[in-house]
């Protein structure tokens, strides 16, 4: 049972904060490996649940750049809103730093939390992995 293996529960998901640093794409292979993702962030409760429990740390989440233009998505898949996130990020940030940052970390215990962050850096990391029910 997930839990048991120390997934958390929070609506409709189980999330897994790590306790071994990894890259952002070393950790992106450990939570395929267990059937996750690194975790998107998708509404403000979500935010602060995720915040919250990380306690301070640095963690990574599955928000990384691509093509050209370097737009940000989720890795999950889920549709990355530039407007709706614009708050989630720690004030001053992204600002590809040393033109380097590509990928997201939750580095702040605040709402306002998101830092961009050179992939190869290594951090703890938060898989995200959809409660499944067969339905009623
Ligand atoms: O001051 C914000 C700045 O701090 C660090 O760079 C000096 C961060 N670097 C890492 O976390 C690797 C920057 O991402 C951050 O913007
Ligand atoms: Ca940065």
């Amino acid at each position: 049972q997930m839990i048991s293996q120390g997934w958390k529960y929070f609506k409709e998901n189980f999330y897994y904060f790590s306790q071994v640093q990894k890259t952002w794409y070393s950790a992106q292979q450990f939570c395929m490996s267990r059937d996750s993702q690194l975790t998107s962030v998708a509404s403000e409760s979500e935010q602060e649940f995720l915040y919250k429990m990380a306690g301070g740390l640095f963690y990574w989440i599955g928000l990384t750049k691509a093509g050209s233009e370097g737009d940000w998505y989720w890795v999950d898949n889920t549709p990355f809103d530039k407007v709706q996130s614009a708050r989630f990020w720690i004030p001053g940030e992204p600002n590809n730093y040393g033109n380097n940052e590509h990928c997201a970390n939750i580095k702040m215990s605040s709402l306002q939390s998101w830092n961009d962050a050179s992939c190869d850096n290594k951090f703890l990391f938060i898989c995200k992995r959809p409660y499944i029910t067969s339905g009623p």
